[in-house]
């Protein structure tokens, strides 16, 4: 053996410590965008059998570590160079903490002694004192027999609890590092039990069941907390066996079926208002559902709270109480809480009267009869509702396939019209109700599914935020779908500058083709100007699992003002 062999096998180092941890902890995909001093990390990553994904924009690759983190229940993980690159990443693992989904950002680092005294190092920035505020946890590994707990630490963080966001800071000094092999290999750390059960109080589950059974009128909110929980057999369950209506948020469209007879989606204005007990599982009492006040909980103002009582299943004990009274909180992971409720209520539960759930039924058939008819219309161009006619159809025929889905009337419309039947199918812009998740997402769904198909919906500025990750799509061959929504703009594409100088703050170049953007890199692009155009062109993709773009010609004048949520903006407060 020559003397560099004879310590090759003696000693490991930095670069392989954090390869090995990751391995051993059944973490086999990095979403990454590679520089100094994660170059050589990504290529050895590699090497040692991990799936690198490299992407063209950090802040998509977080976006995809985010995705498969809430896919697949285990932390996703990016890596990003110093300074630009890590704040680049920033955005999605803030987002992914709102979100509650696990992810590790790691971000290699400039040399701590001259960051420390500000002496101008390459990409120099104190970079965990910035991600602090911003995720759930944040570590930084100086050494290189502290890398297992180090990953351990952020693995734990990640996934216990209330899922979220970790950043992980790893100065370019510890990659090279070496230590003894033998060192090396006991420094590891193999999680047991990252994200323990944590099981509810007894009392907690009889003052929820007996607060449940004195409603006239009750009704279920599933979260996306609900979906990523994976308890989806224990929630069928209690549904089933109480009978008792639910709404689903939008990522949690398909943990039961959307066409499930107790879902009460299509009277969601009319259940709101009504309900005298609402259980919430995994679910916020957050602006999404108008903080449990005013009148889509039929409160006479805006700032008057429901008079609704509300049991509240969630993870976090600090959650109740965020913004009306809980009077039934029970902490626990939902699998635990569900399956006390489950044992709790026993078979003989009476089930909600004729009267409440009669009037849902009724209100239900209304309202999708009504929508059967505008999803029908050929219109030219076409509607949201006729283009979105089509994307219902293909999740019916493969309710296997995901559907990533961001915009403003995109998303708004898309949520309503696009019935879901399998849980954590739907991946959207969440919590903030964010632009620029749509390739991310794509690509994650892709990868962590191991080939599903994937259906992005975008509206044509959403999509722009993300687009040039078509070419990571295309580079990896993957079975990604995306129709934009174009409109010409935001919102709408009919904005004029009323000075007539330059062109107004929403509007795009008219008739943008994006397919072209497809065709670039290999893909297949296509324009749909008609209905059976854009059904033609998806039935294609899927079939195929091709790298697709469709670009969906949509009526400019149709969209609203930020889609359903006109009344956010200042200048609607200002007329109230
Ligand atoms: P949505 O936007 O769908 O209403 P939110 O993101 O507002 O959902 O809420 C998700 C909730 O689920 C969070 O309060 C979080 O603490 C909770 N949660 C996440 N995972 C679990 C789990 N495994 N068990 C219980 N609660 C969970
Ligand atoms: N930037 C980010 C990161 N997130 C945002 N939500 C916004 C800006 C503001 N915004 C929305 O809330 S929706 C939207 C923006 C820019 C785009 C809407 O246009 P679209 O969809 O083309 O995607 P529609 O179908 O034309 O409404
Ligand atoms: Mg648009």
């Amino acid at each position: 053996m020559t003397s560099d062999t004879t310590e090759q096998a003696t000693t490991t180092d930095g670069f392989h410590l954090v390869i090995d941890s990751l391995k051993l902890n059944g973490i086999d995909t990095i979403y990454a965008l590679p520089g100094i001093p994660i170059t050589d990390f990504l290529r050895m990553a590699q090497a040692e059998g991990m799936k690198v994904i490299s992407f063209r924009h950090e802040q998509h690759a977080g976006n995809a570590a985010a995705a498969a983190g809430f896919i697949t229940g285990r932390p996703g993980i990016c890596f990003t160079v110093s300074a630009p690159g890590f704040l680049n990443g920033l955005t999605a693992l803030a987002n992914a903490t709102t979100n509650c989904f696990p992810m590790i950002l790691v971000s290699g680092s400039s040399e701590r002694e001259i960051v420390d005294l500000q002496q101008g190092d390459y990409e120099e920035m104190d970079q965990l004192a910035i991600a602090k505020p911003l995720c759930k946890a944040a570590f930084r590994v100086l050494h290189a027999e502290d890398i297992g707990v180090g990953i351990a630490r952020a693995i734990r963080a990640a996934v216990s609890g209330r899922p979220g966001g970790v950043y992980l800071d790893l100065p370019a000094k510890l990659f090279a590092q070496s230590i003894s092999r033998q060192a090396g290999e006991q420094s590891l750390v193999k999680v047991v039990d990252p994200a323990p059960r944590q099981i509810p109080a007894p009392e907690a589950v009889s003052r929820a069941v007996e607060l449940l059974k004195s409603a006239k009128k009750p009704l279920v909110i599933l979260g996306k907390g609900a979906a990523y929980a994976r308890a989806d057999e224990e929630i069928r369950t209690f549904v089933e066996r109480t009978g008792v209506p639910y709404l689903p948020m939008s990522m949690a469209k398909g943990l039961l079926a959307d066409t499930h007879p107790q879902c009460a989606s299509a009277a969601r204005s009319f259940v709101l208002a009504e309900a005298d007990v609402v259980m919430l599982v995994g679910a916020r009492l957050n602006w999404l559902l108008s903080h449990g006040k005013g009148k889509t909980w039929g409160a006479a103002s805006a700032k008057e709270p429901t008079k609704a009582k509300f049991i509240q299943l969630d993870i976090s004990p600090t959650e109740a109480d965020s913004n009306v009274a809980v009077a039934a909180p029970v902490i626990g992971d939902i699998g635990s809480c569900m399956a006390a409720l489950n044992a709790a209520i026993g078979t003989g539960f009476a089930k909600p009267g004729a009267e409440w759930t009669g009037a849902i039924a009724e209100r239900k058939d209304r309202n999708l009869t009504k929508m059967a008819e505008t999803l029908a219309k050929n219109s030219s161009p076409m509607s949201f509702q006729s283009a979105l006619g089509i994307v219902r159809e293909k999740m019916r025929e493969r309710p296997d396939a995901y559907l990533v889905n961001e915009g403003a009337n995109t998303l708004d419309f898309a949520r309503s019209i696009v019935d879901m039947y399998e849980p954590r199918k739907r991946l959207d812009v969440g919590t903030w109700g964010i632009m620029g998740i749509g390739m991310g997402y794509a690509v994650a769904a892709a990868v962590e599914s191991k080939g599903k198909p994937v259906v992005a919906v975008c509206g044509d500025s959403a999509f722009g935020f993300s687009g040039m990750e078509v070419e990571t799509i295309c580079r990896y061959n993957l079975p990604v779908c995306v129709v934009v929504f174009n409109n010409n703009g935001i919102y709408r594409g009919t904005d004029v500058n009323p000075r007539g100088t330059e062109v107004a703050p929403t509007v795009f170049v008219k008739d943008a083709k994006y397919e072209l953007l497809m065709q670039a890199f290999g893909g297949h692009g296509v324009r749909a100007e008609t209905p059976q155009e854009l059904k033609a062109a998806i039935d294609e993709a899927v079939a195929s699992g091709r790298p697709t773009l469709v670009n969906a010609i949509i009526d400019e004048t149709a969209g609203t003002e930020s889609g359903r949520i006109t009344n956010l903006n200042p200048a609607a407060a200002k007329k109230k």
